[in-house]
């Protein structure tokens, strides 16, 4: 059995959702895991008995003319470390996480060992701004072992912090238990769908770099030939500029916004393809959820995605801004039923096979054991 620190941002956001996800897998293998985090994981909403959480707490002194998070969570961690007695402290983010956890290393008494997880933001953003360039390299090759969740990021991260570290590749994955697809006609009838609609999904942070106006563009190439409607779920900072749009296409009634939604994996069990346009996508965790549920996907040719869809037998890849082309292949796809139920199948396996969550899980307790030196 070991103890486990988990550091990540608990709240919505792919990341948050591997980084509690992977703490309940191991909690039920029978190891201890505690979350060191400013709220409650937002997926952690049961009983676990091998669970615990520690939660940061920010005072605000008058003093200070900015709350020091970094710091509280950095003097967090140590006291857990000490306290517990941690074997490990596996954080999400390079910046700030992995900075605060060298610095709890320094503080605390009990030895332990980083592992660090970038999910790529860290490294696609801040990388590129000189001020945090330094501090990133700094928490990579400090901790004790690093792992990115797609190879693109690997690449990208060695070429952009010039690192010799060695970074495994160790690829998202999903709760089998809760994303299937299941029977769920009626939602399609109280979202006024009518049955021989097909519907098409997407869903993310409504952040510029998921490119939500190419969704919109996309879906107006294909309701102009497939009866379709397009579910976009999630909020962000685009969700206005999107509404606008679609109100300038003509498209309010073919567009539902369904804004932050918790039963993604019933939604997607309506919908026939999702769309993910990103121009910067490490992984795209929700395309990885929708072939759980055995929805294809149409994605761009960037970063993880083509690591994630298979294209051509899960879906399609497409160049980014190619909206013609992903237009082309959706219609083309959801005009053929039998494609379609063959997409979906291949999709729903790949994701149980290339992606299962004991798989990954094991990947990561086999580096927990290297760095502990039980290998
Ligand atoms: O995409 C975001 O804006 C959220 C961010 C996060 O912290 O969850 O997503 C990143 O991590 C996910 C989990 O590993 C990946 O699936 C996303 O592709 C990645 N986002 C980007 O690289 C833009």
């Amino acid at each position: 059995m070991k103890k486990i620190g988990i550091t990540c941002y608990p709240s919505v956001g792919g990341s948050g959702v591997i980084a509690t996800e992977l703490g309940m897998l191991l909690a039920e293998q029978g190891h201890e895991i505690h979350f060191i985090t400013s709220s409650v994981p937002f997926r952690l909403n049961g009983i676990y008995p091998k669970i615990f959480y520690h939660e940061v707490e920010l005072n605000h002194y008058p003093v200070f003319q900015y709350p020091p998070y970094d710091l509280a969570l950095a003097s967090k961690m140590a006291e857990v470390i000490d306290r517990e007695k941690l074997d490990i402290l596996h954080v999400h983010y390079a910046m700030p996480h992995a900075i605060c956890a060298i610095l709890a290393r320094d503080i605390a008494e009990h030895d332990v060992k980083i592992v660090t997880t970038l999910h790529g933001t860290d490294i696609s953003v801040l990388g590129i701004d000189h001020t945090f360039k330094k501090m990133i390299k700094h928490g990579i090759e400090q901790s004790d072992a690093v792992t990115a969740v797609s190879a693109s990021l690997l690449d990208q991260t060695v070429n952009m912090l010039d690192t010799n570290k060695d970074i495994s590749v160790i690829y998202n994955f999903v709760n089998e238990k809760e994303y299937y697809k299941k029977d769920l006609p009626i939602i399609k009838e109280q979202y006024g769908i009518k049955p021989d609609e097909k519907v098409i999904i997407h869903i993310s942070n409504f952040r510029k770099v998921k490119r939500i106006d190419d969704v919109i563009q996309t879906f107006h190439e294909i309701q102009k030939q497939v009866k379709s409607k397009l579910l976009l779920i999630g909020d962000g900072p685009e969700y206005s500029e999107a509404i606008q749009l679609v109100s300038e296409l003509g498209l309010d009634e073919q567009i539902l916004f369904l804004g932050k939604q918790k039963n993604i994996s019933d939604l997607l069990s309506i919908s026939d393809l999702k769309l993910l346009l990103s121009e910067k996508e490490s992984f795209g965790l929700v395309l990885l959820e929708a072939m759980a549920c055995e929805v294809p996907c149409i994605g761009t040719n960037v970063g993880g995605i083509p690591e994630v869809i298979r294209h051509n037998e899960t879906g399609y890849i497409v160049e980014l801004g190619d909206l013609d082309m992903a237009a082309d292949y959706a219609i083309e796809l959801l005009n053929d039923e039998k494609r379609l139920k063959e997409f979906s199948q291949n999709a729903f396996k790949h994701a149980r096979s290339y992606f299962h969550s004991q798989e990954i899980v094991r990947q990561y307790m086999e580096l927990y054991d290297k760095v502990l030196g039980n290998q």
